[in-house]
């Protein structure tokens, strides 16, 4: 068993974001940190340094127009050259003052045109970055009862998802982000992932919905929602993060790793691990007091960790007890895996794959902190990113 669990952790895949390397804050503040990159290049090279710590990051999420260049060519042959890949196209219609009442769903139409041709222009990116998955959150809602018509927002939500859906190459994938609430406080026009499905049931097979575990309300069960797109072959990834609250985009494993472990148990028990299944697994992460870099390096150890024990379910017996209707043993089966000490294996798997058992303190040990600190001092001067 703990050979086909290596074997499985060794080709798991979780993809970083480049927003996560950048400097980010709250509502109420950013505190700047040394060292952070000042342009895209710079973020492609922390992400690189992340997978050659922990050997299973080796894509990174872009975020337009966050990380826009004159060249995404050459942006993605700067990624292969430090060993790792551009991965999905997340869209940005949150931050014009055009999107007040709105992005996709404005009572505006020409609102409405301008951030469907956004979404083009990310098209257009996924194109020439070689990317699968195009990232679609939309902030749009309403803050008061009758503000708008939730409906017709509907409708001009749907029209803009089939002029993107259309635009896609026979290759490409729309994921579709739902968040319960946030800006938008009355009504969100993409809530939840039962929205979020419908939408993307009427589009095709190539629109398909993707969890933030910070988006839900206190006490949802995640793996449930996961369980069920799983069925209905309309999971198309995660975005991994920690909520204690509301979408605090903690570290994910930090808050609740035992969430993290049954979402990882319904993963392996539809055998969606592997790349074959199609399900992205991405942090969508800030890391805004703790260093970024080492942040997302234990963020991949952390979902390491909580496939590790899900890996280690012992599902013959489970399946045994739930068929004889033994709640405790089968309580049991699961909780001895999730109890199970896997930090050993993953220690053993790192050195199979030519790797230093612990990244973390293999990164502090590397000198890269110290040599972007340097190279990047006129950063925080300027104030990029603050
Ligand atoms: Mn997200």
């Amino acid at each position: 068993m703990t050979h086909l669990a290596k074997q499985a952790l060794r080709a798991q895949r979780i993809e970083t974001a480049s927003w996560a390397y950048g400097n980010s804050g709250t509502r109420f503040k950013v505190f700047p940190q040394e060292g952070v990159p000042r342009d895209p290049y710079e973020k492609i090279a922390d992400a690189a340094t992340v997978h050659r710590f922990t050997g299973v990051a080796p894509t990174v999420a872009l975020h337009i127009p966050w990380d826009r260049v004159a060249d995404y060519a050459k942006l993605s042959d700067a990624a292969a050259e430090l060993g790792i890949a551009l991965g999905t196209i997340n869209t940005n219609v949150f931050q014009d003052n055009d999107y007040k009442l709105g992005s996709v769903t404005n009572p505006d139409p020409a609102i409405r045109r301008k951030a469907i041709g956004h979404l083009l222009e990310c098209v257009d990116i996924l194109d020439q970055t070689g990317s699968r998955d195009l990232k679609l959150w939309f902030s749009d809602g309403t803050n008061y009862p009758g503000q708008d018509d939730v409906r017709v927002r509907q409708d001009r939500l749907a029209q803009a998802l089939r002029e993107t859906y259309d635009r896609l190459g026979a290759h490409q994938r729309m994921l579709l982000e739902y968040k319960l609430f946030e800006p938008a406080f009355y009504m969100t026009d993409v809530p939840d992932w039962g929205t979020a499905y419908l939408h993307c049931a009427r589009l095709g097979d190539r629109a398909q919905v993707v969890i933030d575990t910070g988006h839900h309300a206190p006490g949802t069960n995640i793996e449930f929602i996961v369980a069920v797109l799983l069925q209905a072959g309309k999971l198309g990834g995660f975005d991994f993060n920690s909520r204690f609250y509301a979408d605090d985009d903690l570290m994910v494993g930090a808050a609740d790793p035992f969430q993290l472990f049954r979402i990882m148990h319904e993963i392996v028990l539809a055998d969606a691990l592997n790349a074959n299944a199609g399900i992205a697994f991405m942090l969508d992460q800030c890391h805004n007091i703790e260093p970024k870099i080492p942040a997302v390096i234990r963020s991949v150890m952390n979902v390491q960790e909580a496939t590790a024990k899900a890996l280690l379910v012992d599902q013959p017996a489970l399946r045994a007890a739930q068929d004889s209707g033994d709640v405790l043993e089968a309580n049991a089966v699961l909780m001895d895996a999730f109890h199970t000490d896997v930090r050993p294996m993953l220690r053993e798997l790192r050195e199979d794959m030519g790797l230093d058992p612990d990244p973390m303190a293999a990164y502090r040990r590397s000198g890269y902190f110290e040599k972007v600190r340097a190279e990047r001092a006129d950063g925080q001067a300027a104030g990029w990113g603050a």
